[in-house]
């Protein structure tokens, strides 16, 4: 029997140019089987990243409407995933999406995209990291880096200096705000080394994954990660088997970008190594 196609929503900006946001979870999801229905917070010319100049053209207005028409088509799902978004507002209108679409109690995936290396993006203040916690204790499923982690928790950025006791200390502390599965990135207790944590409070379990660091910042793999993350759920993986081919499919992506020898700004190359991604798809637990 051929199994029902499983289909998300997917709640962020495009990037026009920078492979980030839509324009690459968009793609991992399709590539991963997984229908995929884009609600874009607004069009950018390229993400804020290190380009100046960049146009935004603000969505905001435009989410009720669509939404109100889908609920009249209804539309169901089984996945709600948020990347980078705009402002306050459209965090308030987006928990009221939760609800709006919740009948299926879909896995609800919040990145809080907004910062990274101890910094908020450009776009940013407090407030929207404040309005972004409040979004996090609506999802089943949380994924942010070290930064994003502290922004949330309000609680210093320890940099480099942290042990396994901070990191399970802090994935219990975001549980805590709500979701039931945490994932921290950008985790490393050897320099060579570069992963994630997990943490499951219904199994009160936790677990890591690390491949080999590559030194460098590549804009976008953020969300490359989340995106390959939500994929190997919807496609039935367990947490550890997720965070493994994320951590795999966004680490090959970066190695071919360095061996490429493409300025990072322009994100990852993540399409070529979409066969990858299927193949770890195909045998991973
Ligand atoms: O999540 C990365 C991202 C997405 N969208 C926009 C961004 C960034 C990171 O800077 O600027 C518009």
């Amino acid at each position: 029997m051929t199994k029902k196609q499983k289909r998300a929503i997917t709640i962020q900006d495009i990037s026009c140019v920078g492979r980030c946001s839509l324009t690459v979870a968009l793609p991992i999801l399709s590539a991963a089987g997984v229908e995929t229905v884009i609600l874009p917070t607004a069009i950018l010319s390229t993400h804020t990243g290190g380009f100046t100049g960049y146009t935004f053209r603000d969505l905001t207005e435009d989410i009720d409407p669509v939404c109100a028409h889908w609920k009249e088509l209804g539309i169901e799902t089984d996945a709600l995933y948020t990347g980078y978004l705009g402002s306050r507002e459209q965090q308030q209108q987006i928990a009221r999406i939760f609800d709006d679409f919740g009948a299926n109690e879909p896995l609800i995936l919040v990145d809080p995209a907004m910062a990274d290396d101890g910094k908020l993006y450009p776009a940013f203040d407090r407030e929207f990291a404040r309005g972004m916690t409040n979004l996090v204790a609506k999802a089943s499923l949380t994924a942010p880096n070290i930064t994003e982690a502290c922004l949330l928790l309000d609680k210093e950025y320890p940099g480099n200096d942290y042990d396994r006791a901070w990191i399970e200390r802090t994935l219990k502390e975001l549980s805590d705000l709500g979701p039931e599965r945490v994932v921290l990135t950008g985790v490393s207790f050897e320099a060579d080394e570069l992963g994630a944590a997990a943490y499951d409070r219904a199994h009160n379990e936790t677990s890591y994954y690390f491949t080999e660091r590559i030194p460098g910042y590549f804009h976008g793999t953020g969300d490359i990660y989340s995106s390959t993350l939500l994929a190997a759920l919807l496609n039935e993986k367990s947490l550890l088997g997720a965070i493994g081919i994320a951590c795999e499919y966004t680490v090959g992506a970066i190695r071919r970008t360095v061996a490429a020898g493409t300025e990072p700004r322009y994100g990852v190359d993540f399409e070529n190594e979409i066969p990858h991604l299927l193949r770890l798809m195909e045998h991973a637990d």
